[in-house]
Protein backbone atom coordinates (compact mmCIF):
# COMPACT_ATOMS: atom_id res chain seq x y z
CA UNK A 1 0.00 0.00 0.00
CA UNK A 2 0.98 3.25 -0.16
CA UNK A 3 -0.26 5.06 1.84
CA UNK A 4 -0.05 4.56 5.88
CA UNK A 5 -3.05 6.93 6.72
CA UNK A 6 -6.28 8.57 5.55
CA UNK A 7 -6.53 11.99 6.48
CA UNK A 8 -9.08 11.05 9.27
CA UNK A 9 -6.81 8.12 10.62
CA UNK A 10 -4.96 10.84 12.47
CA UNK A 11 -5.32 13.17 15.32
CA UNK A 12 -3.26 16.18 16.87
CA UNK A 13 -2.13 13.74 19.76
CA UNK A 14 0.09 11.93 16.36
CA UNK A 15 2.23 15.13 16.98
CA UNK A 16 5.71 13.71 15.68
CA UNK A 17 4.39 10.44 13.99
CA UNK A 18 6.18 9.92 10.47
CA UNK A 19 3.29 9.33 7.82
CA UNK A 20 2.39 8.41 3.96
CA UNK A 21 -0.25 10.33 2.47
CA UNK A 22 -2.22 10.00 -0.67
CA UNK A 23 -4.45 12.00 -2.45
CA UNK A 24 -5.59 15.07 -4.73
CA UNK A 25 -4.26 18.60 -4.71
CA UNK A 26 -7.40 20.44 -3.50
CA UNK A 27 -5.51 23.80 -3.25
CA UNK A 28 -2.09 25.24 -2.84
CA UNK A 29 -1.93 28.62 -0.95
CA UNK A 30 1.48 30.52 -1.70
CA UNK A 31 2.03 33.26 0.64
CA UNK A 32 5.75 33.72 -0.23
CA UNK A 33 7.59 32.02 2.84
CA UNK A 34 5.24 29.34 3.53
CA UNK A 35 2.92 27.27 0.86
CA UNK A 36 0.20 25.32 1.73
CA UNK A 37 -0.83 22.21 -0.17
CA UNK A 38 -4.77 21.05 1.04
CA UNK A 39 -4.83 16.81 0.55
CA UNK A 40 -7.94 16.09 0.23
CA UNK A 41 -8.62 11.89 0.41
CA UNK A 42 -11.76 10.17 0.18
CA UNK A 43 -12.07 10.96 4.05
CA UNK A 44 -11.70 14.63 4.13
CA UNK A 45 -8.75 17.19 3.96
CA UNK A 46 -5.23 17.71 5.15
CA UNK A 47 -3.03 20.71 5.86
CA UNK A 48 1.08 19.90 4.01
CA UNK A 49 2.72 22.93 5.07
CA UNK A 50 6.20 24.12 3.09
CA UNK A 51 8.36 26.83 4.64
CA UNK A 52 10.99 27.67 2.10
CA UNK A 53 13.59 28.23 4.36
CA UNK A 54 13.21 25.00 5.85
CA UNK A 55 12.27 23.03 2.38
CA UNK A 56 14.58 21.93 -0.58
CA UNK A 57 14.04 24.20 -3.31
CA UNK A 58 13.30 22.30 -5.71
CA UNK A 59 10.83 20.49 -3.61
CA UNK A 60 9.17 24.09 -2.96
CA UNK A 61 9.37 25.06 -6.04
CA UNK A 62 7.28 21.85 -7.28
CA UNK A 63 4.32 22.61 -5.15
CA UNK A 64 4.00 25.84 -5.85
CA UNK A 65 3.69 25.25 -9.30
CA UNK A 66 1.50 22.03 -9.21
CA UNK A 67 -1.81 22.07 -10.99
CA UNK A 68 -4.95 21.53 -8.54
CA UNK A 69 -6.60 17.44 -8.51
CA UNK A 70 -3.23 16.74 -9.84
CA UNK A 71 -2.20 13.34 -7.99
CA UNK A 72 0.70 13.03 -5.03
CA UNK A 73 1.85 11.25 -2.26
CA UNK A 74 3.30 13.37 0.68
CA UNK A 75 5.58 11.39 3.39
CA UNK A 76 6.23 13.75 6.34
CA UNK A 77 5.45 14.71 10.39
CA UNK A 78 2.54 15.09 11.66
CA UNK A 79 2.33 18.47 13.64
CA UNK A 80 -0.20 19.67 16.44
CA UNK A 81 -1.51 22.57 14.53
CA UNK A 82 -4.86 24.47 15.87
CA UNK A 83 -5.11 26.20 12.77
CA UNK A 84 -5.52 23.42 10.20
CA UNK A 85 -7.80 21.68 9.75
CA UNK A 86 -8.46 18.72 11.89
CA UNK A 87 -5.84 20.57 14.62
CA UNK A 88 -2.72 19.23 12.75
CA UNK A 89 -0.71 19.65 9.86
CA UNK A 90 2.06 17.20 7.95
CA UNK A 91 5.87 18.95 7.60
CA UNK A 92 6.87 16.80 4.39
CA UNK A 93 9.96 15.46 3.92
CA UNK A 94 8.81 14.20 0.28
CA UNK A 95 6.42 15.01 -2.16
CA UNK A 96 5.58 12.72 -5.28
CA UNK A 97 3.54 13.56 -8.12
CA UNK A 98 1.85 10.79 -9.32
CA UNK A 99 -0.44 11.72 -11.84
CA UNK A 100 -0.35 15.05 -13.17
CA UNK A 101 -4.27 16.88 -13.42
CA UNK A 102 -4.53 18.78 -16.75
CA UNK A 103 -6.00 22.38 -16.35
CA UNK A 104 -8.46 23.70 -16.90
CA UNK A 105 -10.43 21.45 -15.22
CA UNK A 106 -14.03 20.52 -16.07
CA UNK A 107 -15.48 21.07 -12.61
CA UNK A 108 -14.71 23.23 -9.75
CA UNK A 109 -14.00 20.37 -7.26
CA UNK A 110 -13.59 23.01 -3.83
CA UNK A 111 -17.60 23.83 -5.12
CA UNK A 112 -16.48 27.84 -5.44
CA UNK A 113 -17.94 27.51 -8.93
CA UNK A 114 -21.35 26.19 -9.55
CA UNK A 115 -22.54 23.62 -12.33
CA UNK A 116 -25.55 22.57 -13.38
CA UNK A 117 -26.55 18.85 -12.87
CA UNK A 118 -26.05 17.93 -16.51
CA UNK A 119 -22.56 19.23 -16.52
CA UNK A 120 -21.69 17.47 -13.39
CA UNK A 121 -23.54 14.22 -13.84
CA UNK A 122 -21.00 14.55 -17.55
CA UNK A 123 -18.10 15.09 -15.03
CA UNK A 124 -19.40 12.35 -12.66
CA UNK A 125 -15.90 11.25 -11.75
CA UNK A 126 -15.13 15.24 -10.76
CA UNK A 127 -18.60 15.56 -9.22
CA UNK A 128 -17.93 12.86 -7.05
CA UNK A 129 -14.69 14.17 -5.32
CA UNK A 130 -16.46 16.93 -3.83
CA UNK A 131 -17.66 16.10 -0.49
CA UNK A 132 -20.89 16.62 -0.28
CA UNK A 133 -21.71 14.54 -3.51
CA UNK A 134 -18.93 12.10 -1.51
CA UNK A 135 -21.38 11.99 1.28
CA UNK A 136 -24.45 11.01 -0.96
CA UNK A 137 -22.42 7.52 -2.30
CA UNK A 138 -21.22 7.04 1.74
CA UNK A 139 -24.36 7.45 2.63
CA UNK A 140 -25.93 5.03 -0.19
CA UNK A 141 -23.45 2.17 0.86
CA UNK A 142 -24.61 2.08 4.32
CA UNK A 143 -28.41 2.02 3.45
CA UNK A 144 -27.41 -1.02 1.17
CA UNK A 145 -25.29 -2.34 4.37
CA UNK A 146 -28.26 -2.01 6.54
CA UNK A 147 -30.42 -3.73 4.23
CA UNK A 148 -28.56 -6.58 3.94
CA UNK A 149 -27.55 -6.78 7.46
CA UNK A 150 -31.50 -6.70 8.20
CA UNK A 151 -32.78 -9.26 5.67
CA UNK A 152 -30.01 -11.29 6.80
CA UNK A 153 -30.97 -11.03 10.41
CA UNK A 154 -34.58 -11.78 9.85
CA UNK A 155 -34.01 -15.35 7.91
CA UNK A 156 -33.75 -14.21 4.31
CA UNK A 157 -31.29 -15.31 2.07
CA UNK A 158 -30.04 -13.30 -1.24
CA UNK A 159 -30.59 -14.21 -4.42
CA UNK A 160 -30.19 -13.11 -7.75
CA UNK A 161 -32.00 -13.68 -10.99
CA UNK A 162 -31.42 -13.14 -14.60
CA UNK A 163 -31.80 -9.66 -16.16
CA UNK A 164 -32.50 -10.88 -19.76
CA UNK A 165 -36.12 -12.09 -19.78
CA UNK A 166 -38.65 -13.57 -22.26
CA UNK A 167 -41.74 -12.46 -20.68
CA UNK A 168 -43.69 -8.76 -19.44
CA UNK A 169 -43.61 -8.83 -15.51
CA UNK A 170 -45.08 -5.62 -14.27
CA UNK A 171 -47.76 -5.59 -17.36
CA UNK A 172 -48.17 -2.14 -18.71
CA UNK A 173 -44.89 -1.24 -18.11
CA UNK A 174 -42.78 -0.59 -21.16
CA UNK A 175 -40.17 -3.33 -21.71
CA UNK A 176 -36.27 -2.19 -23.25
CA UNK A 177 -36.61 -5.01 -25.97
CA UNK A 178 -32.54 -6.62 -26.63
CA UNK A 179 -31.77 -9.17 -29.23
CA UNK A 180 -30.77 -12.29 -27.77
CA UNK A 181 -29.35 -14.15 -30.83
CA UNK A 182 -31.80 -15.14 -32.85
CA UNK A 183 -34.73 -13.95 -30.90
CA UNK A 184 -36.39 -11.20 -29.22
CA UNK A 185 -35.69 -10.59 -25.70
CA UNK A 186 -36.11 -8.33 -22.92
CA UNK A 187 -34.40 -6.02 -19.98
CA UNK A 188 -35.82 -7.46 -16.87
CA UNK A 189 -38.66 -5.22 -14.88
CA UNK A 190 -38.64 -6.73 -12.04
CA UNK A 191 -37.12 -9.78 -10.23
CA UNK A 192 -41.70 -10.83 -9.50
CA UNK A 193 -41.84 -14.08 -10.81
CA UNK A 194 -38.41 -15.97 -10.49
CA UNK A 195 -38.77 -14.23 -6.49
CA UNK A 196 -42.34 -15.77 -6.47
CA UNK A 197 -40.45 -19.01 -8.25
CA UNK A 198 -38.09 -19.48 -5.31
CA UNK A 199 -41.13 -19.79 -3.04
CA UNK A 200 -42.05 -22.94 -4.74
CA UNK A 201 -38.86 -23.95 -4.71
CA UNK A 202 -38.74 -23.90 -0.76
CA UNK A 203 -36.05 -21.02 -0.32
CA UNK A 204 -38.82 -19.64 1.93
CA UNK A 205 -37.67 -16.19 2.16
CA UNK A 206 -35.66 -14.51 -0.36
CA UNK A 207 -34.28 -10.72 -1.03
CA UNK A 208 -33.00 -9.35 -4.30
CA UNK A 209 -30.82 -6.06 -4.41
CA UNK A 210 -30.37 -5.53 -8.70
CA UNK A 211 -31.02 -3.02 -11.78
CA UNK A 212 -34.55 -3.19 -12.79
CA UNK A 213 -35.27 -1.14 -16.20
CA UNK A 214 -38.78 0.47 -17.30
CA UNK A 215 -38.89 2.43 -20.55
CA UNK A 216 -41.62 4.47 -19.53
CA UNK A 217 -40.74 7.83 -21.13
CA UNK A 218 -40.81 9.71 -17.79
CA UNK A 219 -38.44 12.61 -17.43
CA UNK A 220 -39.62 13.87 -13.91
CA UNK A 221 -36.96 14.35 -11.48
CA UNK A 222 -38.50 11.29 -9.59
CA UNK A 223 -37.74 8.15 -12.95
CA UNK A 224 -35.26 6.56 -14.09
CA UNK A 225 -34.70 3.58 -17.07
CA UNK A 226 -32.34 2.21 -14.47
CA UNK A 227 -33.16 1.25 -10.72
CA UNK A 228 -32.19 -0.53 -8.20
CA UNK A 229 -34.22 -2.33 -6.86
CA UNK A 230 -34.88 -4.30 -3.35
CA UNK A 231 -37.23 -7.01 -3.29
CA UNK A 232 -38.32 -9.49 -1.29
CA UNK A 233 -40.88 -12.21 -1.06
CA UNK A 234 -41.55 -15.00 1.67
CA UNK A 235 -43.71 -17.81 2.22
CA UNK A 236 -46.42 -18.84 4.57
CA UNK A 237 -47.13 -15.12 5.41
CA UNK A 238 -49.46 -12.55 4.41
CA UNK A 239 -49.25 -9.00 2.86
CA UNK A 240 -49.66 -7.77 6.42
CA UNK A 241 -46.25 -9.48 7.56
CA UNK A 242 -44.36 -7.93 4.87
CA UNK A 243 -45.91 -4.60 5.51
CA UNK A 244 -44.23 -4.32 9.08
CA UNK A 245 -40.90 -6.10 7.48
CA UNK A 246 -40.62 -3.33 5.31
CA UNK A 247 -41.60 -0.52 7.91
CA UNK A 248 -39.15 -1.74 10.35
CA UNK A 249 -36.62 -1.82 7.78
CA UNK A 250 -37.51 1.71 6.71
CA UNK A 251 -36.91 2.47 10.36
CA UNK A 252 -33.52 1.07 10.86
CA UNK A 253 -31.95 2.42 7.74
CA UNK A 254 -32.70 6.21 9.17
CA UNK A 255 -31.34 4.74 12.95
CA UNK A 256 -28.37 3.19 11.17
CA UNK A 257 -27.40 5.93 9.10
CA UNK A 258 -28.11 8.62 11.98
CA UNK A 259 -25.60 6.52 13.86
CA UNK A 260 -22.81 5.42 11.21
CA UNK A 261 -22.96 8.43 9.30
CA UNK A 262 -22.86 11.60 11.36
CA UNK A 263 -19.80 13.19 8.98
CA UNK A 264 -21.82 12.82 6.11
CA UNK A 265 -25.21 14.35 7.14
CA UNK A 266 -23.20 16.93 8.77
CA UNK A 267 -21.53 17.88 5.61
CA UNK A 268 -25.28 17.84 4.01
CA UNK A 269 -26.13 20.17 6.29
CA UNK A 270 -29.02 17.31 7.49
CA UNK A 271 -30.78 16.47 11.07
CA UNK A 272 -32.53 13.28 10.06
CA UNK A 273 -35.11 11.73 12.60
CA UNK A 274 -36.45 8.61 12.77
CA UNK A 275 -39.95 7.96 11.23
CA UNK A 276 -42.11 6.52 14.03
CA UNK A 277 -43.43 3.16 14.20
CA UNK A 278 -46.15 1.63 12.73
CA UNK A 279 -46.74 3.70 9.90
CA UNK A 280 -50.63 5.10 9.04
CA UNK A 281 -52.56 2.62 6.82
CA UNK A 282 -54.90 4.50 4.72
CA UNK A 283 -57.17 2.44 2.30
CA UNK A 284 -57.38 3.64 -1.44
CA UNK A 285 -60.92 4.51 -0.93
CA UNK A 286 -60.14 7.13 1.70
CA UNK A 287 -57.18 8.78 -0.37
CA UNK A 288 -59.10 9.32 -3.34
CA UNK A 289 -61.51 11.18 -1.40
CA UNK A 290 -58.34 12.91 0.06
CA UNK A 291 -56.72 13.28 -4.00
CA UNK A 292 -60.47 14.17 -5.27
CA UNK A 293 -60.16 11.37 -7.62
CA UNK A 294 -62.15 8.44 -9.42
CA UNK A 295 -62.40 4.90 -8.43
CA UNK A 296 -59.93 2.95 -10.16
CA UNK A 297 -57.56 5.95 -11.00
CA UNK A 298 -53.93 5.75 -10.10
CA UNK A 299 -52.57 8.45 -8.00
CA UNK A 300 -50.85 11.16 -10.02
CA UNK A 301 -48.42 13.10 -8.88
CA UNK A 302 -50.80 15.82 -7.61
CA UNK A 303 -52.26 13.53 -5.78
CA UNK A 304 -49.72 11.73 -4.02
CA UNK A 305 -48.36 15.71 -2.89
CA UNK A 306 -52.36 16.40 -1.52
CA UNK A 307 -52.28 13.41 0.76
CA UNK A 308 -48.38 13.52 1.47
CA UNK A 309 -48.99 16.65 2.96
CA UNK A 310 -52.11 15.34 5.17
CA UNK A 311 -49.96 12.47 6.33
CA UNK A 312 -46.96 14.35 7.33
CA UNK A 313 -44.47 10.94 7.30
CA UNK A 314 -44.36 7.53 5.75
CA UNK A 315 -47.58 5.62 5.59
CA UNK A 316 -48.79 3.47 3.83
CA UNK A 317 -51.93 2.72 0.85
CA UNK A 318 -53.81 -0.23 1.57
CA UNK A 319 -57.05 -2.30 -0.22
CA UNK A 320 -56.35 -1.18 -3.83
CA UNK A 321 -59.05 -1.94 -6.30
CA UNK A 322 -58.13 -5.12 -8.33
CA UNK A 323 -58.02 -3.78 -11.77
CA UNK A 324 -55.36 -1.43 -10.93
CA UNK A 325 -53.01 -3.82 -9.48
CA UNK A 326 -51.00 -6.67 -11.78
CA UNK A 327 -52.43 -10.42 -12.52
CA UNK A 328 -50.60 -11.71 -9.27
CA UNK A 329 -52.25 -9.79 -6.38
CA UNK A 330 -54.57 -12.06 -4.90
CA UNK A 331 -58.17 -10.17 -4.60
CA UNK A 332 -59.93 -10.64 -1.38
CA UNK A 333 -61.85 -12.90 -1.53
CA UNK A 334 -65.33 -11.48 0.12
CA UNK A 335 -64.64 -8.53 -2.14
CA UNK A 336 -62.88 -9.28 -5.01
CA UNK A 337 -63.36 -5.88 -6.32
CA UNK A 338 -60.21 -5.25 -3.95
CA UNK A 339 -57.09 -6.70 -3.50
CA UNK A 340 -54.19 -7.39 -0.92
CA UNK A 341 -51.97 -4.37 -2.17
CA UNK A 342 -49.89 -1.65 -0.49
CA UNK A 343 -48.16 0.98 -1.33
CA UNK A 344 -45.36 2.23 0.76
CA UNK A 345 -45.63 6.42 0.76
CA UNK A 346 -42.99 9.01 1.23
CA UNK A 347 -45.27 12.10 2.00
CA UNK A 348 -43.37 12.96 -1.46
CA UNK A 349 -43.56 9.76 -3.33
CA UNK A 350 -44.20 6.13 -3.62
CA UNK A 351 -40.83 4.44 -2.20
CA UNK A 352 -42.23 0.94 -2.19
CA UNK A 353 -45.42 -1.27 -3.94
CA UNK A 354 -46.12 -5.01 -2.44
CA UNK A 355 -48.77 -7.38 -1.91
CA UNK A 356 -50.24 -11.26 -1.10
CA UNK A 357 -50.04 -13.02 -4.02
CA UNK A 358 -52.43 -15.28 -5.74
CA UNK A 359 -50.87 -19.00 -5.26
CA UNK A 360 -53.65 -21.07 -7.00
CA UNK A 361 -52.75 -21.73 -10.40
CA UNK A 362 -56.33 -21.53 -11.52
CA UNK A 363 -56.91 -18.21 -10.65
CA UNK A 364 -53.36 -16.63 -11.37
CA UNK A 365 -54.16 -18.21 -15.00
CA UNK A 366 -57.81 -16.64 -15.13
CA UNK A 367 -55.94 -13.16 -13.50
CA UNK A 368 -53.40 -13.05 -16.48
CA UNK A 369 -56.01 -13.38 -18.90
CA UNK A 370 -58.03 -11.00 -17.39
CA UNK A 371 -55.46 -8.31 -17.99
CA UNK A 372 -55.23 -9.18 -21.74
CA UNK A 373 -52.17 -10.95 -21.38
CA UNK A 374 -51.19 -14.67 -23.10
CA UNK A 375 -50.84 -17.51 -20.40
CA UNK A 376 -48.74 -18.89 -22.59
CA UNK A 377 -46.00 -17.10 -22.40
CA UNK A 378 -45.87 -17.54 -18.46
CA UNK A 379 -45.65 -21.36 -18.78
CA UNK A 380 -42.75 -21.54 -17.04
CA UNK A 381 -44.09 -19.24 -13.91
CA UNK A 382 -47.16 -20.98 -13.57
CA UNK A 383 -45.92 -24.15 -13.41
CA UNK A 384 -43.94 -23.93 -9.90
CA UNK A 385 -47.59 -23.18 -8.95
CA UNK A 386 -48.85 -26.79 -10.15
CA UNK A 387 -46.75 -28.53 -8.03
CA UNK A 388 -46.91 -27.24 -4.23
CA UNK A 389 -47.27 -23.33 -4.66
CA UNK A 390 -47.22 -21.93 -0.37
CA UNK A 391 -49.21 -19.03 0.55
CA UNK A 392 -46.70 -15.97 -0.21
CA UNK A 393 -45.76 -12.15 -0.39
CA UNK A 394 -43.19 -9.61 -1.13
CA UNK A 395 -42.68 -6.09 -1.83
CA UNK A 396 -40.25 -4.25 -4.04
CA UNK A 397 -38.86 -0.88 -2.62
CA UNK A 398 -36.63 1.71 -5.09
CA UNK A 399 -33.74 1.98 -3.37
CA UNK A 400 -32.94 5.52 -5.19
CA UNK A 401 -36.61 6.87 -4.07
CA UNK A 402 -35.42 5.61 -0.68
CA UNK A 403 -32.07 7.48 -0.66
CA UNK A 404 -33.51 10.80 -2.04
CA UNK A 405 -36.29 11.40 0.04
CA UNK A 406 -34.38 10.26 3.38
CA UNK A 407 -31.66 13.04 2.26
CA UNK A 408 -34.21 15.63 0.76
CA UNK A 409 -32.89 15.87 -2.47
CA UNK A 410 -34.77 17.04 -5.58
CA UNK A 411 -33.25 15.15 -8.08
CA UNK A 412 -33.17 11.34 -8.21
CA UNK A 413 -29.88 11.07 -10.82
CA UNK A 414 -28.13 12.73 -7.22
CA UNK A 415 -28.19 9.34 -5.86
CA UNK A 416 -26.86 6.83 -8.68
CA UNK A 417 -23.41 6.92 -9.84
CA UNK A 418 -24.62 7.21 -13.71
CA UNK A 419 -28.07 7.74 -14.37
CA UNK A 420 -29.89 6.39 -16.94
CA UNK A 421 -32.88 8.29 -18.64
CA UNK A 422 -34.41 9.74 -21.42
CA UNK A 423 -31.90 11.35 -22.49
CA UNK A 424 -28.55 10.10 -21.04
CA UNK A 425 -26.88 7.40 -21.64
CA UNK A 426 -22.96 7.94 -21.31
CA UNK A 427 -21.01 7.84 -19.13
P1 LIG B 1 -43.37 -1.32 -8.88
O1 LIG B 1 -43.48 -1.32 -10.34
O2 LIG B 1 -44.32 -0.45 -8.10
O3 LIG B 1 -43.55 -2.78 -8.28
O4 LIG B 1 -41.89 -0.90 -8.47
C1 LIG B 1 -41.44 -0.94 -7.14
C2 LIG B 1 -40.73 0.34 -6.75
O5 LIG B 1 -39.64 0.58 -7.62
C3 LIG B 1 -39.44 1.98 -7.79
N1 LIG B 1 -39.56 2.32 -9.21
C4 LIG B 1 -38.92 3.36 -9.78
N2 LIG B 1 -38.09 4.29 -9.29
C5 LIG B 1 -37.59 5.21 -10.13
N3 LIG B 1 -37.90 5.26 -11.45
C6 LIG B 1 -38.75 4.37 -12.00
N4 LIG B 1 -39.02 4.40 -13.33
C7 LIG B 1 -39.30 3.36 -11.15
N5 LIG B 1 -40.13 2.30 -11.36
C8 LIG B 1 -40.28 1.70 -10.16
C9 LIG B 1 -40.53 2.67 -7.00
C10 LIG B 1 -41.57 1.60 -6.87
O6 LIG B 1 -42.39 1.79 -5.73
N6 LIG B 1 -43.02 -6.34 -8.81
C11 LIG B 1 -43.48 -5.16 -8.05
C12 LIG B 1 -43.01 -5.21 -6.62
C13 LIG B 1 -43.63 -6.32 -5.81
O7 LIG B 1 -44.87 -6.40 -5.79
O8 LIG B 1 -42.88 -7.10 -5.19
C14 LIG B 1 -42.97 -3.92 -8.75
O9 LIG B 1 -42.07 -3.93 -9.55
O10 LIG B 1 -39.98 3.03 -5.74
Amino acid sequence: MLRTHYSRDITPDDDGKKVVMAGWVHETRDLGGITFLILRDREGLVQVTLSKKKTDEKLFNLIRSISRESVVLVSGLVKREGKAPNNYEIIPSYVQVLNKAASPLPLDVTGKVGADLDTRLDSRFMDIRRQSIKAIFVIRHHVLKTIRTFLDGSGFKEINTPKIVATATEGGTALFPITYFEREAFLSQSPQLYKQIMMSAGLDRVYEIGPIFRAEEHDTTKHLNEVSSVDIEASFVTHKDVMSILEFLIEKVYSNVIKSCKNELEILGLQLSTPKLPFKRLSYEKAIDIGDIEWGDDLDTATEKAIGEKMGSHYFIVDWPTETKPYYTEPYADNPEICKAFDLMHPRMELASGSQRIHSHDLLRRRIKAQGLNPDGFEFYLRAFKCGMPPHAGWGLGLERLLMTMLNLNNIREVILFPRDRHRLAP
